[in-house]
């Protein structure tokens, strides 16, 4: 069968690079991006682009019909430090644009949903470290609540009325080519620019504040590799976790110092601070890699070298 897929937020942080990757993959004709505003001059000329308001059912049924679209990316949400200081409007946007696309699988508009979760669905009652597929989820933030409330939305769809939903809980991701908007996991992004930029960094978060992270490509690759995997081995329709490695803000930095020894990194914590407090340190992808068979192929010190390259060579 001859996919057509449209991305939903093809113009964010990891929608950018997915789109970009999917029409290497299925043709460029063959992958819309769809988006509130415009995105990179890559992404504008490599195919088409749709304005859509992914909260409006009509807005994203009218590209689906028009393309012939048979699989849906929804990669439109807002981020744990934006959606605390806009709970309702965060969870309009995160629970209202996962439901219309559920409905249009449901209805068979479309026959496959891939729908991002996130470690935001643990919260400070889970276990922190080796953070199990399933464990008690009680999240703190209006980002967590919304993404615990659409994996049971997936699974319901998919046990009820055998919606093809597909979903992993991204850890913080990093990349060069966009920057995220509004994380909590987003300073290591920042970190990277501003030490080419400008030698010095200050952090929102303490300095021994682990999480999840994972680099842009191996997100990208885990991404397609779930929503092309045989039906047969995908046993999750909660999501899955997934993980690459785990840092503190002063273990980047000192990885940051072995290219650039005079970087200075300085805390300064913040109101994420205590969103950070409640996520995994560390989390147990066990599942992902024995269903779909997903390996990690960037740590610490292999992601700062394509970083800081990346980014030294664009800012020329
Ligand atoms: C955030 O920090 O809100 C996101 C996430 C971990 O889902 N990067």
């Amino acid at each position: 069968m001859n996919e057509v897929i449209l991305v939903i937020g093809a113009c964010g942080q990891i929608g950018t690079e997915l789109t970009q990757k999917l029409r290497t993959i299925y043709g460029n004709e063959n992958v819309i991006a769809s988006d509130i505003k415009e995105g990179n001059a890559e992404l504008m000329s490599s195919g088409t682009f749709e304005f859509v308001d992914a909260t409006s059912k009509e807005s994203v049924l009218n590209i689906i019909e028009k393309h012939k679209v048979t699989q849906v990316y929804l990669m439109a949400a807002m981020l744990s430090a934006t959606a605390e200081k806009h709970p309702i409007k965060g969870w309009d946007l995160n629970m209202n644009s996962l439901l219309i696309v559920l409905e249009l699988a449901k209805d068979k508009y479309i026959n496959k949903v891939f729908w991002p979760s996130s470690i935001a669905t643990f919260g400070a009652t889970s276990p922190k470290i080796d953070t199990p597929q399933k464990t008690i989820m009680e999240p703190l933030t209006v980002y967590g609540i919304s993404k615990v409330s659409g994996e049971l939305w997936c699974n319901y769809y998919h046990e009820k009325y055998g919606v093809d939903v597909r979903s992993i809980r991204y850890p913080g991701i990093i990349s060069w080519k966009t920057k995220p908007g509004g994380g909590t996991t987003d300073y290591a992004v920042d970190i990277y620019f501003k030490a080419i930029e400008e030698k010095k960094y200050e952090c929102f978060l303490s300095e021994d504040t682990m999480l999840p992270m994972m680099y842009m490509n191996d997100a990208i690759n885990a991404t397609i590799q779930l929503m092309q995997a045989d039906e047969s081995k995908i046993k999750q329709r909660m999501a899955y976790n997934l993980a690459a490695m785990s840092f503190t803000p002063k273990e980047v930095a000192l990885s940051i110092k072995e290219h650039i020894p005079d970087f200075e990194i300085t805390y300064n914590p913040d109101f994420r601070q205590a969103i950070a407090d409640t996520w995994p340190k560390i989390i147990d992808d066990t599942e992902a890699r024995n269903d779909w068979g997903w390996e990690h192929k960037f740590d610490l010190s292999l992601m700062t070298k394509e970083m800081l390259k990346n980014i030294s060579e664009n800012n020329k």
